[in-house]
């Protein structure tokens, strides 16, 4: 952990379908229901495949700005609410006490994500005491977005266990979405590959394996897709980031 604040942008994943225990918002969801998912990465948008929650965290529904709903811990509700991003400084209104495993399956579309509609999976090594306890999934460039997608594919007993159907899973491929030059432009995987992680849970390997493609990434990587393919990661993050925010689709946030 460093020192200073660290500073996330987060990812409004808007709510399809109120399935569930969701449903129980009612009226109170008319303004959105958004999944707000914490990156230190928001140009990795156009790698999304999914959306991580942890099934034994706990989370809430809370009231965000201009009647919109927002899904995330109470921990970071709270300082949401300091950063002037909910009706009431120092109090998050909860609508709804929620689990991970309420989310399961939830079905989402997501800023510059190229599927229309993707769905919330379980990642098991997420804190609740970080970000917002929801996470993006960019299995290009994230060695644990990428071992976890590959253990729900892998692992049927797994995706029963949560209560995860084959087609929220099996249809999504690593997208490459960022060029790192002796990496190619799916790091993720290549160094997961390489390195032969087993599982979510294999900390040590996956510790390597995000030290060789994080800051590579991010000062030597060059965005493939969107609107400004082929410029360097490390100048188009800002822009991208604050187009997100001024569409309405990001908010900032700190801790
Ligand atoms: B990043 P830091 Cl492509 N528990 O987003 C576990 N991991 C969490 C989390 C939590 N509560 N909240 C956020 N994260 C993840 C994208 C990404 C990220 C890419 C590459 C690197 C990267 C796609 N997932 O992070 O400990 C989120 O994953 C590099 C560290 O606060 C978030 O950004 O520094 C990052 O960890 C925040 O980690």
């Amino acid at each position: 952990e460093g020192v200073g604040p660290q500073e996330y942008t987060l990812v409004k994943m808007r709510v399809l379908e109120l399935k569930g225990k969701l449903a129980e918002l009612g009226e109170a969801a008319e303004g959105g229901v958004f999944l707000m998912a914490a990156t230190l990465r928001p140009e990795t948008m156009y790698g999304q495949t999914n959306c991580w929650a942890l099934p034994e965290g706990k989370y809430g529904a809370y009231k965000g700005l201009n009647g919109e709903v927002y899904v995330m811990t109470y921990r970071s509700a709270l300082n949401l609410s300091y950063q002037e991003r909910t009706p009431k400084r120092g109090e998050p209104e909860c609508l709804l006490e929620l689990t991970g495993q309420d989310l399961m399956g939830l079905p989402l579309t997501a800023p510059n994500c190229p599927h229309e509609r993707i769905y919330v999976l379980p990642l098991l090594t997420i804190l609740t005491n970080k970000g917002t306890g929801i996470v993006t999934s960019v299995p290009s460039d994230s060695p644990d977005d990428y071992t976890a997608l590959l253990d729900l594919k892998k692992k049927p007993k797994l995706r029963e266990k949560y209560g995860i159907a084959d087609e929220w899973v099996m249809p999504f491929e690593v997208l490459p979405i960022i060029d790192i030059p002796g990496f190619g432009d799916c790091a993720a995987q290549v160094v997961c590959e390489l390195l032969k992680v087993q599982s979510q849970n294999d900390t040590a390997k996956l510790a390597e394996a995000k030290g060789m493609v994080y800051l590579k990434g991010f000062t030597d990587g060059v965005m493939k897709v969107g609107p400004y393919a082929g410029r360097k990661v490390s100048e188009v993050k800002p822009i991208i980031k604050e187009a997100m925010m001024a569409d309405g689709h990001a908010l900032p946030y700190s801790e």
